[in-house]
């Protein structure tokens, strides 16, 4: 089966190396040498500062909104609000939830699939925090539109880029923009740590307190400073990084050839995802948009039977979901908005993500490709 995407393996002897270092010093976790060497080369490769490790992209996301103060404390009013996008992986959202937030869902633009920045002001209330808008499929978004929104209404915008690794916006990381950007290294992404993520932050004195919050808050043998959590790299998560990037070039080229292979062959047969101008390419995913979606459920068959393992990245549209809605209470609330979501509901019933990774050859996609191109002239 080939599926929708496989983990990133680097050369073994290269891991070796770094396991040997690891049994050499005899040191595990808690800030250790290969975490700190992987902060600063993950700095230089990505072109930012005040990078902070983390376990895992949904702790990312968690502790950027605790040091960004954005995030419930205890004690504190239950329904702060954080305008975000239906169209993502759960995870941008139930961290919002979990935070004791009440995620505000706004529509997304139907051709980048990312965030509409015209439709998030008519949704700002005297009880919104916060943006968080996703980097969809390493889509850069509307950065310069939500970015002077923040600063017009004092929010704080903390952009999941998730998808974003290594992506450039007019010749800087995409992941410079915001109070904040995370990034998740989950083992199906395309630079992992096996489990792991990053926060990038806009201020140095973020990065030190969310420093202080991935672990337990705790400042000094006997000093124990605020509220926090464990949310710390251990050493064998920053040596799959180091390895994994150490090849990413090569991991790059070898997706590359594949997204402009599919690229080339599906434009003007399938709808692709408008991608930002000005915004590099990073070949995490490769979504295609379907006319209906009982077409989607024909081609995701037939690719099946076929031996392709397509996914519904990202369905169900978020807003959907009754357990990320508000408390009963809240809905009789007047200044409760609650905003049309149209869009993200019809792209998630007809979008589909092809297979992507390193190592896929071009020859191994065509069966693929010709089953869509196919559907397509029938249906035409
Ligand atoms: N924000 C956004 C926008 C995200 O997309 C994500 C995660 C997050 C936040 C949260 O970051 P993390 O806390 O996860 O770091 C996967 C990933 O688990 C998830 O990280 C990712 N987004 C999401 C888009 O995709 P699933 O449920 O699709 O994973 P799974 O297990 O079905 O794997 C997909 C395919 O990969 C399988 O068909 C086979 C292959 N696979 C997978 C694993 C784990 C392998 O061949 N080997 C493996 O070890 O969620």
């Amino acid at each position: 089966m080939i599926t929708v995407t496989r983990p990133y393996f680097p050369e073994r002897e290269n891991f070796d190396r770094y396991v040997d270092s690891i049994f050499e010093g005899r040191w595990l976790t808690n800030h250790g040498p290969l975490e700190q060497e992987l902060t600063r080369r993950l700095e230089t490769y990505l072109g930012v500062e005040n990078l902070l490790l983390v376990s895992n992209g949904t702790l990312a996301l968690q502790i950027a909104y605790r040091a960004l103060g954005i995030a419930q404390m205890p004690g504190q009013y239950e329904s702060a609000e954080v305008i975000t996008t239906p169209f993502t992986f759960i995870a941008t959202a139930s961290s919002l939830k979990w935070e004791g937030m009440q995620p505000v869902f706004t529509d997304i633009d139907p051709d980048t699939l990312c965030l509409d920045p015209a439709r998030i002001e008519s949704a700002i209330t005297p009880r919104t925090r916060a943006i968080v808008p996703v980097h969809v499929f390493g889509n850069a978004c509307d950065v310069e539109a939500i970015d002077a929104l923040g600063e017009a209404h004092d929010l704080k915008v903390i952009y999941d880029g998730a998808h974003a690794f290594g992506v450039t916006y007019r010749g800087n990381s995409l992941l410079s923009h915001g109070d904040a950007s995370t990034l998740s290294f989950h083992a199906t992404k395309l630079f992992h740590s096996i489990e792991g993520g990053a926060i990038i932050f806009k201020r140095k004195e973020d990065l030190e307190r969310a420093r202080k919050l991935i672990n337990f808050g705790i400042t000094g043998p006997e000093c124990i400073e605020e509220l926090g959590i464990n949310a710390k790299m251990n050493e064998f998560q920053a040596a799959m990084g180091l390895c994994v990037l150490d090849e990413i070039e090569g991991n790059l080229e070898s997706r590359a050839l594949v997204w402009h292979a599919y690229a080339q062959a599906l434009r003007g047969n399938v709808q692709l995802q408008t991608r930002q101008t000005g915004a590099s390419l990073n070949y995490a995913y490769f979504p295609i948009i379907l006319e209906s979606e009982s077409m989607l459920l024909e081609v995701m068959q037939r690719l099946q039977q076929e031996g392709y393992l397509a996914r519904r990245y990202f369905c169900p549209s978020l807003e959907s979901l009754s357990f990320l809605g508000r408390p009963a209470a809240e809905l009789q609330d007047e200044d409760v908005i609650t905003p049309q979501i149209v869009h993200s509901t019809d792209i998630a019933s007809r979008i589909l993500c092809l297979p992507l990774y390193s190592g896929l050859e071009v020859s191994e996609i065509l069966g693929a490709v010709r089953i869509i191109v196919n559907r397509h002239v029938k249906a035409a």
